[in-house]
């Protein structure tokens, strides 16, 4: 249970997509900004930089091997987001300080993966994509933000359809019909790890998860770098003698409850790496609860905005909520006609200001943990979104310690405050802060030092 505060949601039903849901005051902590979000739908916005980025996306999964979901509604229950899936009953992603719940057993969903085991149940095709808007309590700086937008793909085999029943065979033969690309990826680690990621050995042989691991990686190359030539000839349109970083990606070894072997894919963007997505071989008992145990195959999760920033090099997550005609009016016609991408063109750089926050926490309340009453950074994170909006560019822990004699525990945050659409004055600025240190003390406890 999260601490009492003054700003806790207290409506007894939300209503989200035409569905009424009564809340739970034990489990509800979803603020406004975030429920009003849902009806924003920006992954079907005609010409809006997300939906765009779908529609890229999807042009490399072709239909009809891939069916396209895109409509699913965010609020699902628990049971979809997480068991179904896999996630331990005690798995911190469960927790309020992480996740947006409306009651008990009902939330906002916080990855497309939710809606794996109702597809895989549908069996409606071999692959899909489900593109949809997600929800979690989070960091806040450029590349996180409460509300942001996935794709989920997924591709299988169906042991029982292929010739002899070879599935590496039959996976092989369809790796020689992806689209070839002559980027040079880094794959530094082997294709599974006996323990951190290992082979499912009950249901299929190394030979047939090493099919699927290659098919799943060159499918997704092949996206990135379909994704980067467009963003460079959209470049090139503008400045014969544009000359663009070479691309760079690597993959990286995860961990996810739904699939083993799990891998993270992450791509080289001004000066840093960015993980773009998360993928693996999926956890058979997907397809044997979802009643398709002669299925096996891969699953991805893309991160839609991230995907959105390196296409356009938009420079901040917080732009695509913005109804500014200098942002949406740049992307007009592109729906209609991808080769139409134009490059995003800044239409300000407004300064930022930079504040410190120091404060004692409250007798009791250790940081990191999420029981009752206990201090957890995503609730500093979802206040300064509650009072700045999205006024706020970044949030930072720049110190802690804890006092020798007194045991209290000191935390200092940096808070960069920017607004993409005006310079903020120093009054407008001051108010906020202000603001901030005030619903701190109030809701979280604190003592400002
Ligand atoms: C997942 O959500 C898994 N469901 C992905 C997956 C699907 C794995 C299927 C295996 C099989 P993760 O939490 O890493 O994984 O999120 C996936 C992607 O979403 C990230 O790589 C990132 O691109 C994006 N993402 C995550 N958090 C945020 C955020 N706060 N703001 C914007 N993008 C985010
Ligand atoms: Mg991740």
């Amino acid at each position: 249970v999260p601490p009492k505060s003054s700003s806790q949601p207290k409506a007894v039903s939300v209503t989200v997509r035409g569905q009424t849901i009564s809340t739970d005051p034990a489990w509800f902590n979803a603020p406004a900004n975030v429920l009003d979000a849902t009806s924003r739908r920006l992954h079907l916005q005609e010409d809006h930089p997300i939906s765009i980025t779908r529609q890229i996306i999807q042009s490399n999964f072709p239909a009809p091997t891939y069916k396209f979901y895109n409509d699913y509604s965010p609020i699902v229950t628990t049971a979809q987001n997480f068991d179904s899936l896999g996630f331990p009953p005690n798995h911190p992603g469960r927790a309020l300080s992480d996740t947006y719940y409306i009651n008990e057993k009902t939330l906002l969903r916080t990855h497309t993966s939710a809606h794996q085991a109702d597809t895989f149940r549908a069996n409606e095709s071999d692959g899909y994509l489900i593109a949809a808007d997600v929800y979690r309590r989070d960091a806040i700086d450029r590349s996180h933000y409460p509300v942001f937008h996935q794709m989920e793909g997924s591709m299988s085999w169906d042991r029982n359809q292929v010739p002899g029943g070879d599935v590496a065979a039959a996976v092989w033969k369809d790796i020689e019909n992806l689209p070839k690309h002559d980027i040079q990826v880094d794959d530094p680690n082997p294709a599974m790890h006996p323990e951190r990621n290992p082979l499912q050995e009950a249901h299929h042989s190394a030979a047939e998860a090493e099919a699927i691991g290659v098919h799943l990686k060159r499918s997704l190359e092949s996206m990135v770098v379909d994704v980067f030539t467009r963003a460079k000839a959209a470049a090139l349109k503008e400045d014969p003698d544009f000359v663009d970083e070479p691309l760079q990606m690597r993959w990286v070894e995860a961990y996810f409850p739904f699939t083993s072997p799990s891998w993270e894919l992450e791509v080289y963007y001004a000066g840093d790496w960015l993980e773009v997505l998360g993928c693996g071989v999926v956890q058979q008992d997907l397809f044997i609860n979802a009643g398709v145990p002669s299925r096996l195959g891969w699953a991805f999760g893309i991160g839609i905005d991230r995907i959105a920033m390196l296409l356009f090099k938009i420079p901040d997550i917080r732009l695509f909520w913005s109804k500014d005609n200098r942002f949406l009016s740049q992307f007009q016609g592109v729906s209609n006609n991808l080769d139409s991408l134009k490059r995003f063109q800044v239409f300000s750089k407004y300064p930022p200001c930079p504040k410190d926050v120091s404060f004692w926490l409250s007798q009791g309340s250790a940081a990191g943990g999420n029981t009752k009453g206990a201090f957890h950074e995503n609730d500093v994170m979802e206040l300064v979104r509650n009072v700045a909006g999205d006024v706020v560019e970044d949030v930072r822990l720049i110190d802690e310690f804890t006092h020798p004699k007194t045991a209290r525990k000191s935390m200092a945050y940096r808070i960069v405050y920017r607004s993409l659409e005006h310079t903020l004055t120093h009054k407008e600025a001051n108010e906020l802060h202000d603001r901030v240190c005030a619903a701190l003390v109030n809701d979280l406890g604190v003592e400002i030092r």
